[in-house]
């Protein structure tokens, strides 16, 4: 399988966006800190100034991953001249989206794009959303299928999987126990690969070697998958390999990784943004690992949002609409609207990235 590259200025492009959307992430995290659901949220960047309005809710707001996502989400939303707005918990537990759903809903917001930190925990809540007329557009995480219009998914979940199994095969050479350090419990995303990397390793004939141990969560919080990192190696001396399907998690591997005395011979795999992956991949600590544009992700949320509201979409296989330069999507099964593409990074390409 062949991953095509971003050229260089589209990512740097998006670099300098998502720098923008931390500054204004912040802003709104510290309302949110002190006034849960509040009446700060709805407050955000200001951009825009139609009479629509837009609102993200990542699973979380202290997620570099999220802002270089806003950073595409606050872009579009300027292009299809949305009021945007970012509010969301400080953490992803389940239900710690709700409160802010809740005031959304009750300020009347057009379109709420959600990353579901649980696919059931927001469905009231969403539901109440629908009824006053929102539309829902599911990002990244998705909710229950009944819970939304459409889901805008970064890359086939599949190919997702496929992608890390391999390059943990390819690191190990074919052989040995691995286990899986993921987000939370109950994150639809990690879950769904997860699945796929653990059919592949029971199916799949090439990984006939390959054993999954044990899996944690370190909750895409630095300091807690740190410690479970550190955790699966006292727990498994004979570990061959971390696959860690969340950025936060293969960072805090990495780090881990980097000063012990298993750098370079535990191999390190699964999902990171080339900006916090490139010391360790320089210091040999990792490989290889994956990602996509994360910008992207929230640019065709936007889009798929305002398509939506327009009626050109009712989240129905087959409908299409167009994403700014990012050109025309589809509406697969389910209402899932693909991407893509993955891409590889490893020392010869790093460089070449910049988010
Ligand atoms: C983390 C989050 C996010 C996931 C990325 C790969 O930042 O868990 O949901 O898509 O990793």
């Amino acid at each position: 399988m062949e991953f095509p590259t971003f050229p260089r200025g589209r990512a740097l492009r998006r670099g300098l966006a998502a720098a923008a959307a931390v500054a204004a992430v912040s802003l709104v995290a510290s309302g949110c800190a002190l006034t849960a659901g509040g009446d700060d949220a709805g407050s955000g960047s200001g951009s825009g100034g139609g009479s629509s309005s837009i609102a993200f809710v990542p699973k979380q707001l202290n997620n570099p991953y999220t802002d270089v996502v806003l950073g595409g989400g606050e872009a579009a939303s300027k292009d299809i001249g949305y009021d945007y707005s970012v509010v969301g918990p400080l953490e992803a537990s389940a239900s710690s989206q709700v409160t802010f759903l809740n005031t959304l809903t009750q300020q009347g917001t057009n379109v709420i794009v959600i990353a579901a930190n649980d696919p059931d925990a927001v469905g009231p809540a969403l539901k109440e959303a629908r009824d006053g007329g929102a539309k829902i557009v599911a990002f990244d995480s998705d909710t229950n299928p009944d819970y939304r219009d459409v889901f805008v998914s970064q890359v086939e979940a599949k190919d997702v999987a496929l992608i890390q199994i391999r390059q943990m095969s390819e690191q190990i050479g074919g052989e040995g126990d691995i286990a899986i350090l993921s987000a939370t419990a109950n994150a639809t995303n990690q879950n769904e690969w997860i699945k796929y990397i653990q059919e592949e390793v029971e199916t799949n004939p090439d990984y006939a070697g390959i054993s999954i141990v044990s899996t944690v969560y370190g909750d895409d919080d630095d300091a807690k998958s740190f410690q479970e990192a550190q955790g699966l190696l006292q727990a498994n001396p004979d570990l061959k390999g971390i696959i860690s399907p969340t950025t936060v998690g293969i960072a805090a591997t990495a780090r881990y990784l980097s000063t012990s005395e298993y750098k370079g011979k535990v191999a390190l795999t699964g999902l990171g943004l080339p900006n916090e992956m490139r010391e360790f991949v320089k210091d040999g600590t990792v490989t290889a690992f994956a990602l996509w544009d994360p910008a992207q992700l929230g640019e065709v949320a936007a889009y798929a949002g305002q398509a939506l509201v327009d009626g050109t979409i009712t989240g129905a296989e087959g409908d299409t609409f167009t994403a700014g330069d990012l050109g025309e999507r589809t509406v697969g099964a389910d209402g899932i609207i693909i991407v893509g593409p993955p891409t590889e990074f490893d020392a010869d390409n790093i460089d070449d990235y910049d988010f």
